[in-house]
């Protein structure tokens, strides 16, 4: 797409000093000793500059993974493996309270909520990680994490008052000890502490910011045995919490979603939306900390009948990461984290109401970020070097290019862009600039092409440089004697004052020059680097900053290389294809190579006469049999028994209760019907209510909640009423229903089924907003007293007291199959009607229970993901005239979708290796609730599969399941 747009947006230049620049670099460099900064513990340190570990400054570059969205421990491995490919050294990690205290007073944190499979994938993939445990984390998880009783919590959430602090002391306790044992102080991954989360602005009503509320919460994780640094994460440099204040963190950072979450328009970049007044800020607000970027965009969530994932990618893709992280290194962040890398699914209503099952992000496993991260890997000046302001005109000689320098002791670097950021032309512009950059004994004295990365083998230095499509580039190496070419042409060569110049037009074709004896630089294009990877051959668990070049390969592959061991003359690599791939050892890595294995096999390989090691692995494509679901035999049974006149809810909740404990919603019912009071908080709801008819009631009216795209149902007796379909922008709903003549004397129930879309969160401290009651939150019988209706409900069974262990408290809902847990595998199905599954539907509103169960022997050593898809012929036209139904989609226990025919947009459902048997018996369940007279029936339900990828993770699988 837009050449001119690749061509010319930004670049991270290394070129000829200026001597103007020192005096544009702000303030003077203090030198500050880092183990100052560290109170409890002299591991992880800081200065104005950067964090140390061990002494050793680093880079931390990072994104953040939820592994409650993946409840596969066995593949966190393969995310941490795939984050760290990038070059990236850390992750950062929310944990959701709610997943874990459904019930207040018991904390559980086991199976896939255990968080030390967590701690050792990361260990071992050498990933650092930031904790964040909230207990707010917002997260787009229902209630912003916080567990559905803290809608009975009366006073307000996220302050130092009483009921707060007692309802949140458990997880507090439970989670810190789990997370304080992980610490890098007791041999574990974690180096920060984020305590709350994006504390940035509160309501009028309370104290904000609280110094009490964040000193008491720091205390209670300090008590708790957290000596690693606190840091926070400001939703906007607002400076609230920096050091200096009445309740500082130990290292002050923030958040920034620059281009928001418009996905509908992918390509609008609004007119100065890129931030510029950063570095001021942060040398008001907290100049003695490094600068910490906790949550930068990388992505964005989507809401019911939104525009669907692939259009985030395309808002927040390569362009936007060139353009704004860069924009970031030009103000010296060295704590940098993407949100987020990996997305995952809301599977068993764990999302937030403005979220449907995917949280697929946008996110980018690999892209352009892993060039920038590998480059500022390589670059220790970086970390140090001092931003200096945004100028135009004056390293170039052009006001259309804006150029950021960072001037280092010894080493510069400069960031450019278009001036109007979002400029599609191209620009053409010289640059004025020295950068004296290292690159194992040589000087690259500028290059105005980027740099990959470098590594030094005995006495030979291979550098890695790139740029876009025809761009003109000129790199001059000092005190060299010449250069020469060894591979391709077109580098023009020459010498000026003892340095050796080179210059070149970039192409798509290779070029590898030597200059001196032992420099070799490889030139390549930006889209072939993108198949470049650095992986380091240390042992596993080593992290980056431990690495010294020599022990990194640089290795030209497809798809993934994950790890590379060398053990007596043999590289073993492991890694992922999904075609045939030549796979070589840039530089050749190491002297007395002899043979090469991929994923285990021996390869053939062969060395070119300056060393490169080549050789191709075959893809072998499997054969993927994959069963036809509406060709499988299915049972059926009907899952809202509830409305038929034998039906006894003689052990529900009585919703007898006149005085809510929420006391944030006004009751305008006579008793409380909302689910939240009686320990109802996900899935679905029913509310039945009994009276005796004077044959003078004439309609209903029902006020109902659930959130965003929730939908609702009614009937009484048998006979349905109607329905609210739901639109993807109505949380609460009123209609009235026309009442069918109903006897004097004679006994009725109504029923009313409604969907609970998970809690709003709770950003504004103050506001309480994680308290809007889900349910029926008001109603009118006409001819007939309120009062005089006796009320029962229910949600999943047993409410707080969930049934559930395995699969945890969000999981199940309220239907009746849930109820029953049919949902979970081999339920005993023998009255079950034969059917033929969803796709044969049901004939009037109501909620239809589909099973069926199939074998996969899916063929070992790929990664092949597999995705249930539900047809939709009209999929995209949110709140138009399409039937209207929801599906729950239940695998082997697990409710890892739902789908909503009227709302959309998903409507292809991954559900993860682990989840799915891959090698065994599968059982799936589908519920089906047709909010319309005729009923529904599913269009079509297909189990298809992914892009197919040879992968070097099969062993770790074996016994997935
Ligand atoms: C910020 C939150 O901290 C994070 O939990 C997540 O919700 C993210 O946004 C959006 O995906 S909140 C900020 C956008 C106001």
């Amino acid at each position: 797409m837009k050449l001119g747009h690749l061509f010319s947006k930004v670049a991270l230049l290394l070129l000829p000093l200026h001597t103007d620049a020192l005096a544009l670099s702000g303030k003077p460099h203090q030198f500050i000793v880092p183990e100052k900064r560290a109170p409890l513990q002299n591991i992880i340190t800081w200065d104005e500059d950067s964090l140390f570990v061990h002494g050793k400054r680093i880079m931390f570059y990072g994104g953040e993974f939820h592994p409650f969205r993946l409840p596969v421990p066995s593949l966190w491995l393969d995310v941490f493996q795939k984050i760290k490919a990038l070059g990236y050294n850390g992750v950062s990690f929310y944990s959701a309270w709610t997943l874990h205290e459904g019930k207040q007073g018991s904390f559980s944190a086991e199976g896939v909520f255990a968080w030390e499979p967590f701690f050792d994938a990361a260990k071992k993939a050498g990933v650092y990680l930031i904790a964040r445990p909230g207990p707010y984390i917002n997260a787009e998880v229902s209630g912003g994490g916080f567990p559905g009783f803290l809608q009975r919590v009366r006073s307000n959430l996220r302050t130092p008052d009483e009921d707060y602090q007692e309802a949140s002391r458990n997880y507090i306790e439970s989670i810190t000890r789990i997370i304080a044992k992980a610490q890098i102080t007791n041999g574990g991954p974690v180096i920060l502490f984020q305590p709350e989360n994006e504390y940035t602005l509160g309501a009028d009503s309370i104290v904000f910011p609280d110094a009490d509320y964040m000193n008491g919460l720091m205390q209670q994780f300090r008590d708790l045995g957290i000596v690693v640094p606190f840091i926070n994460n400001v939703a906007f440099p607002n400076g609230v919490n920096a050091p200096g204040t009445d309740a500082p963190v130990d290292i002050y950072g923030h958040d920034a979603y620059p281009l928001g979450f418009d996905c509908a328009n992918p390509s609008r970049w609004p007119d100065n939306a890129i931030p510029t007044n950063w570095r001021d800020l942060h040398m008001e607000q907290s100049p003695n900390t490094p600068y910490m970027l906790v949550e930068f965009q990388g992505g964005a969530f989507d809401p019911w009948g939104g525009n669907g994932f692939e259009k985030c990618a395309a808002l927040l893709n390569h362009e936007f990461e060139r353009v704004f992280y860069k924009n970031n290194f030009g103000v010296g962040c060295t704590i940098f984290n993407v949100y987020m890398p990996f997305g995952g699914s809301n599977w068993g209503n764990l999302g937030h109401p403005g979220g449907y099952s995917s949280y697929d992000y946008g996110a980018v496993i690999t892209d352009e970020a892993k060039l920038m991260a590998n480059f500022l890997q390589v670059s220790p000046a970086y970390l140090t070097a001092e931003p200096g302001r945004n100028t135009s005109g004056l390293y170039t000689d052009t006001n259309a290019i804006t150029v950021t320098p960072l001037i280092g002791n010894k080493t510069n670097f400069y960031v450019t862009r278009q001036t109007r950021y979002n400029s599609l032309d191209s620009t053409s512009y010289k640059l004025r600039l020295q950068t004296n950059y290292d690159v194992g004994g040589f000087n690259v004295l500028y290059s105005s092409a980027e740099i990959f990365t470098w590594k030094k083998y005995g006495s030979r230095t291979v550098v890695v440089v790139y740029g876009g499509p025809n761009e003109l580039h000129e790199l001059a190496v000092s005190n060299t004697s010449g250069g020469t070419a060894v591979e391709g042409s077109g580098v023009k060569f020459s010498n000026r004052n003892g340095n050796t110049i080179l210059n070149w037009e970039t192409g798509s074709t290779r070029r590898v020059v030597r200059v001196g004896q032992d420099l070799y630089i490889v030139i390549l294009d930006r889209n072939s680097v993108y198949s470049h990877w650095v992986v380091s051959t240390l042992p596993e668990g080593s992290y980056t900053h431990d690495s010294t070049a020599s022990s990194d390969l640089i290795v030209k592959a497809g798809y993934l290389i994950r790890t590379a061991e060398i053990s007596s003359g043999t590289i073993a690599l492991t890694g992922d294809i999904n075609a045939t791939t030549e796979i070589e050892i840039i530089g050749g890595g190491h002297e007395n190579i002899n043979s090469f294995t991929f994923n285990g096999e021996k390869l053939q390989h062969t060395k070119d006469r300056i060393g490169f090691i080549k050789a191709t692995v075959p893809f072998k494509a499997p054969e993927v049999k994959l069963p036809d679901l509406s060709s499988l035999s299915w049972k059926y049974t009907d899952s809202l028994p509830e409305i038929r006149n034998s039906y006894s809810d003689a052990a529900w909740t009585d919703a007898d209760h006149a005085e809510p404990s929420n006391t944030y919603w006004n009751l305008t019912t006579p008793t409380v019907l909302w689910g939240g009071e009686y320990g109802y908080h996900t899935g679905s709801l029913i509310t039945r209510g009994h009276f005796t008819a004077n044959g003078d009631e004439s309609s209903l009216l029902l006020n109902v909640s659930g959130g965003s795209a929730f939908g609702f149902s009614a009937w009484v007796n048998e006979t349905y009423l109607g329905s609210w379909p739901g639109y993807d922008l109505y949380s609460i709903a009123n209609i009235t229903f026309t009442l069918p003549n109903l006897i004097s004397g004679k006994k009725y129930v109504l029923t009313i089924l409604s969907d609970h879309m998970g809690y709003f969160g709770n950003w504004f401290p103050g506001y309480n907003e994680m308290k809007t009651p889900r349910g029926v939150i008001g109603y009118e019988l006409q001819g007939h007293d309120a009062a005089d209706v006796k009320w029962k409900i229910t949600g999943n069974l047993g409410g707080e007291n969930f049934k559930d262990r395995v699969q945890g408290p969000l999981n199940e809902g309220g239907m009746w199959a849930e109820r029953q847990g049919y949902h979970l595998p081999s339920p005993p199905m023998k009255d079950w009607e034969d059917s033929k599954g969803p796709t044969a539907g049901i004939s009037k509103a109501g909620v239809g229970f589909f099973t069926t169960s199939f074998n996969l022997d899916m063929p070992k050593g790929y990664d092949i993901p597999l995705s249930f898809v539900f047809a939709n012929s009209t999929s995209g036209t949110s709140g138009s005239a399409v039937l209207a139904y929801r599906c729950q989609l239940f695998v082997n226990g697990y409710q890892f979708g739902e789908y909503i025919n009227n709302i959309g947009p998903q409507t292809s459902f991954p559900v993860p290796e682990g989840i799915l048997n891959y090698h065994g018996t599968n059982f799936v369940a589908v519920s089906l609730w047709g909010l319309e007279a005729e009923g529904a029936r599913v269009e079509g339900l297909k189990l298809v599969h992914g892009p197919i990828i040879q992968t070097g993770s099969w062993e770790r699988r074996e016994d997935a399941y």
